[in-house]
């Protein structure tokens, strides 16, 4: 995309009584790093995440602990999903909550609107609910309960019983959107991505619709119906909305028009949502489309779905305490193909710790500017005459800037950095290829070619080491920055984050005689693992 354009960008907005774990931590840290390269590509870049309070579950959980659902959602919220994103370095823009007020009115702006266009109704409902997923569940979910479920329909996701739900509830006329639908995904061919999640949307939509359930009134925990008092929103709704209201719909106009429409990254647990009643909700109200809906793939530990249900819950914290923020990111970015399942295993981050980021990365960073340091007194020294291999490696990296740029726009974030890996390979490479330290020797004997050829290496390794600073600052903020310091680059070229990443390529920014500084290893040997 050309520069300047906006790129709104989101992130589901998570349960707050759900305990993080490596699942959301994953989300949050894909759309935070397309969210960063977009920002230092010099796009209009907004990123939002949240939190999604209402609802039966919440109610629930807030009553077990004896709390009212508002004292327990910002109890939550303030010990548990604000600190994540410090955890993982999230640089969000905003961060919306459904019970905030900016959220509620604009919901019940909206809500109106379809009404008053006439797509709600008044019926009489009667179905399997699971409050784990706040859904009723259609029959491919529905599942004959087993051991202590005996005789008990269960839900395919939570395994837990189904309950029978009778009320008189406002309906969503969602049938009237198969045929627009059905267009949106064949003329927007990329709307939902991956390609399978597409077709599993396409032909669940092919299917028909039935109308959707849109309020509830056996419990109060939600937003009001403006026109029903006795009715909240079903959370859902209130919850999709949440991706309009914090941008503005129904109050800021030009906020809205600026930022809206967005793109949404979900699991794929929740791309119907997302897919099929979403942009329908937006065709009712006569709003934009979102640009396009990612689904990404489950994290699997032992083989299994990554849920608290299950126990297989493993906090981010237990590995940003070991690995720290950079490698939680580094690993499940580039280890899981962005779109497909991953399995989760203590060897093999470990592994990848070690092979990629502590002797691939980070040792090739300590020892150029340990060189530096050493045979040219902290200085940068100038590139002599370069040769057919230095100016490959200016190729590579020139190379790997437009790969990783197209890659990530197509939210290919694994396939973005295995391009920038390349630059880190090739150089480790180039020092083995041309032996510093016997130039540095021959030098010593006086050799003038020599000390001007190994003035050419360091100045190509450092040089590319400022490329990779920049290219990998979007997917590891704290290694980079720090890398980026030692280099002496915010000197003479200023803020990592401010540095064009389009133009990363362009060979000489680092100015030679720049004064480099001690550089702590970036990925420290860790001795203890789970
Ligand atoms: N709270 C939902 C979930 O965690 C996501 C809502 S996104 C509008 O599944």
């Amino acid at each position: 995309m050309p520069a300047g354009e906006s790129f709104y960008i989101t992130t589901p907005i998570y349960y707050p009584s759900d305990v993080p774990h490596i699942g959301h931590g994953y989300t949050s840290v894909a759309v935070d790093t397309l969210a960063r390269w977009h920002r230092q590509a010099g796009d209009d870049t907004w990123m939002l995440t949240g939190t999604d309070e209402h609802g039966q579950k919440m109610l629930r959980a807030a009553a077990a602990n004896n709390v009212t659902p508002q004292e327990w959602v910002d109890r939550l919220v303030g010990e548990a999903w604000f600190p994540l994103l410090k955890t993982l370095d999230v640089a969000n823009d905003d961060f919306i909550r459904t019970t905030q007020e900016r959220h509620e009115e604009r919901v019940k702006k909206f809500v109106q609107a379809i009404y008053d266009r006439g797509y709600i109704y008044a019926g009489e409902y009667e179905a399997l609910y699971c409050v784990g997923c706040e859904e009723f569940k259609p029959e491919s979910e529905i599942l004959d309960g087993t051991g202590p479920f005996e005789g008990l329909k269960v839900c395919a996701i939570h395994s837990k019983p189904l309950e029978l739900l009778q009320e008189k509830n406002y309906f969503f006329k969602l049938s009237e959107f198969q045929d627009r639908l059905l267009e949106l995904y064949r003329d927007q061919p990329d709307f939902v991505r991956p390609e399978s999640a597409r077709n599993e949307v396409v032909s669940f939509v092919r299917q028909g619709l039935k109308d959707l359930s849109i309020s509830r009134s056996a419990f109060d925990w939600g937003i009001e119906v403006p026109w029903d008092s006795s009715h909240v929103i079903y959370v859902w709704v209130d919850a999709l909305l949440n991706y309009a209201t914090a941008v503005g719909y129904g109050d800021d106009q030009a906020t809205f028009d600026r930022r809206w429409p967005a793109y949404h990254v979900v699991g794929k647990d929740i791309l119907r949502f997302h897919a099929v009643i979403w942009p329908a909700m937006l065709m009712a109200a006569g709003v934009e489309v979102p640009k396009g809906v990612f689904a990404h793939g489950w994290l699997l530990v032992g083989g299994e779905k990554m849920s608290k249900s299950k126990l297989t819950g493993i906090a981010p914290t237990e590995i940003t305490d070991v690995f720290g923020s950079d490698a939680y990111r580094f690993y499940f970015l580039s280890a899981i193909a962005f779109g497909q399942d991953g399995s989760f295993s203590w060897e093999d981050l470990s592994a990848r710790y070690q092979a990629e980021l502590a002797n691939g990365f980070g040792n090739l960073a300590s020892r150029t500017v340990a060189m530096i340091e050493k045979y040219f007194d902290g200085v940068v020294p100038e590139a002599a005459e370069y040769s057919e291999q230095d100016l490959a490696i200016q190729k590579k990296v020139a190379d790997a800037v437009g790969a990783a740029d197209a890659a990530m726009e197509h939210f290919r974030i694994d396939e973005a950095i295995h391009a920038i890996w390349t630059i880190v390979d090739a150089l480790n490479g180039y020092i083995t290829e041309n032996e510093p330290w016997a130039l540095a020797k021959q030098s010593d004997g006086g050799d003038e070619q020599k000390r001007a050829r190994l003035g050419t290496v360091l100045y190509t390794c450092a040089e590319g080491l400022r490329a990779l600073a920049v290219l990998l600052s979007p997917v590891m903020p704290e290694s980079t920055g720090k890398l980026w310091d030692a280099l002496g680059a915010n000197e003479s070229l200023g803020e990592l984050t401010a540095q064009p990443l389009r133009e990363a390529g362009a060979w000489g920014a680092l100015q030679p005689g720049t004064t480099v500084s001690a550089l702590a290893p970036l990925f420290p040997r860790v001795e203890q693992t789970a």
